[in-house]
């Protein structure tokens, strides 16, 4: 600024500044590595942006929650200490319920079904983002989640306490109901979870087992399809209001785009990721009937929970989903 006051208006240009504000420069923060498809996503949707801005603005991302612990990513991007951040959706179950209907047995357990449920609920989400400053840019799933073992899952007594590694809140309800003990592990703190003999299992996709070498602790992966959570992609509004309205634009384009593209990806990185298991000696397999008869009963005890926890809001938006959905 003080530069622009000493540079002459016709020389302005030789000065190397032009009319257009400062070019910005955003931090983002998010919880998963390099090897997650989120994360090459979310990498490739900030080449965009600079790309398409001309480098008028710049996000510089931070991954495996290397700047910004998963649990504080939000309420840093709505203090505005970081201007962007990407969470596991279903960890902000606590200001919602709404926020973890993506983690429910028997909503959505399919990539169409799991993106109607995404298209029906954002306008919600969005609300509640939007009271607390923040604007979601777009969400993607991960592809549906299974259990790993280090034993041929057979009988659901098996699960009789087994210490187990969960994403989320609902995850380890549900492990509970199973019979085990659950443990609520970052992805990033999965090897040593499994290395210091903390855990003896865990609940994550294919992707998260292959990008996190799962074949280092477990011999079975039981591809259980339990549900499609999403990660979110989300902004100060603050900070975004402050950008000219073409940087605007060209951010919620970029955005669009990597929404499209993540959840193609997801889709290739299951397949690919189920392959890569196999290649390093897991055993890829459904749940036999007894398994499968657990799995059910736990996941009607979670979704009874949940309903009791949701309020009118969430319970209508359910609904929507279904009619949606179409069944
Ligand atoms: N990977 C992330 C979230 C869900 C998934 O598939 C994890 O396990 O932490």
């Amino acid at each position: 600024m003080q530069k622009a006051l000493s540079c002459p208006l016709l020389l302005a240009a030789a000065c190397g500044l032009t009319a257009t504000a400062q070019a910005a420069e955003w931090t983002m923060a998010t919880p998963y590595g390099d090897a997650s498809f989120h994360t090459q996503n979310v990498k490739q949707f900030a080449e965009d942006v600079a790309e398409a801005t001309d480098g008028e603005l710049t996000i510089n991302v931070h991954s495996g929650g290397s700047l910004v612990a998963h649990g504080e990513i939000k309420s840093s991007v709505r203090r505005g200490t970081i201007e962007a951040g990407e969470v596991f959706l279903s960890v902000l179950s606590n200001d919602d319920p709404i926020f973890e209907v993506d983690t429910l047995p028997g909503v959505a357990g399919s990539y169409d079904e799991a993106y109607t449920l995404w298209e029906t609920t954002r306008p919600v989400i969005e609300e509640l983002f939007a009271n607390q400053g923040l604007k979601p840019l777009y969400a993607v799933a991960w592809p549906a989640q299974g259990i790993y073992t280090d034993f041929e899952l057979t009988d659901p007594e098996q699960f009789e306490g087994l210490r187990v590694r969960a994403p989320n809140i609902n995850t380890q309800r549900f492990v509970d109901y199973l019979g085990g003990n659950p443990t609520e592990t970052e992805e990033s703190d999965i090897p040593t979870a499994f290395s210091t003999g903390r855990v003896d299992a865990m609940i994550t996709s294919s992707s998260t087992g292959n990008s996190m070498t799962a074949w280092d602790y477990v011999s079975h992966y039981t591809d259980a399809n339990l549900w499609l959570p999403k990660n979110i992609v989300f902004v100060n509004q603050r900070a975004f209001d402050r950008l000219d309205e073409t940087t605007q634009e060209a951010l919620v384009e970029a955005a669009a785009r990597a929404e499209e593209r993540g959840w193609q990806r997801s889709r290739e990185d299951n397949e690919a990721s189920l392959e890569a298991l196999q290649e390093n000696g897991i055993t890829v397999s459904k749940p036999n009937d007894a398994v499968a008869a657990a799995l059910q009963e736990a996941g009607d005890q979670l979704f009874a929970d949940w309903q009791e926890r949701a309020d009118e809001d969430a319970k209508q938006v359910l609904e929507e989903y279904r009619e949606a959905r179409g069944n």
